[in-house]
């Protein structure tokens, strides 16, 4: 059974950002069990950490001999050993892959600057404008992302680790208003989060933050 980090303490309120969420996510996609090893801000960057994550984050994913970082990296490798979340057909695996890539090298970026614009630079003179600029891009990627998608329920026929990855990058938008703004893009949203697999993800997340156990 492999083993992920997770942190002890919510940064977001329970809303389900933190990274070890695509990683909780794929694993249920494809019915796996986990164990779940919870960190502190300091422990992740202790040496014991460290030796696991060269960045001192979270999370990170053992099984047996293997170590892993990089939420993404972790999806991918749950997603090529075990079926579910990749097409067998290669291109089509390999166009699914390359929709992983697109959510986190693509999409993510302006829509993490934006977080970033909403904590650390809020009171900066600047921020107003830099915001116009951030949310410029982000509906950029939007747009390009909504008129691709279209009317169909996932990015390259059944739904796949490059959809997962790319919910988890949009449910970065909640409470912006801006993903509202491409209704087919919201639904896909609410598609992605209704999955049982996401639900249990969600829950076993959120009851550590609750200080519950994950059934409770
Ligand atoms: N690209 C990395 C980012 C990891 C990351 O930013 N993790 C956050 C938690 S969601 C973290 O550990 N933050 C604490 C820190 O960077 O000190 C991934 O996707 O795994």
């Amino acid at each position: 059974m492999p083993t992920i980090t997770a942190f002890e303490r919510s940064p977001d309120g329970g809303k389900g950002l933190a990274r070890d969420m695509p990683v909780r996510w794929a694993i249920e996609e494809v019915g796996q069990l986990y164990d779940v090893r919870l960190l502190s801000f300091a422990e992740m960057k202790e040496p014991a950490h460290r030796a696991l994550h060269p960045f001192g984050q979270l999370p990170t994913y053992e099984e047996g001999e293997l170590v892993l970082f990089e939420s993404g990296a972790i999806v991918l490798h749950i997603a090529e050993r075990h079926a579910g979340l990749l097409p067998d057909d290669p291109n089509a695996r390999a166009r699914a892959v390359a929709w992983m890539f697109a959510a986190l090298n693509t999409v993510e970026p302006p829509i993490f600057d934006r977080a970033i614009a909403g904590i650390v630079e809020a009171n900066e003179p600047w921020h107003e404008a830099r915001l116009r600029v951030v949310e410029g891009r982000i509906r950029e990627r939007l747009g390009e992302l909504s008129a691709r998608l279209g009317n169909d329920n996932w990015l390259e026929g059944a739904f796949s680790a490059g959809d997962l990855l790319m919910v988890t990058v949009l449910r970065r938008l909640h409470g912006l208003g801006i993903l509202a703004e491409y209704p087919n893009l919201s639904a896909y949203v609410a598609r992605g989060e209704a999955r049982p697999a996401f639900r249990r993800a969600f829950d076993a997340q959120l009851a550590v933050f609750a200080g519950r156990s994950p059934t409770g």
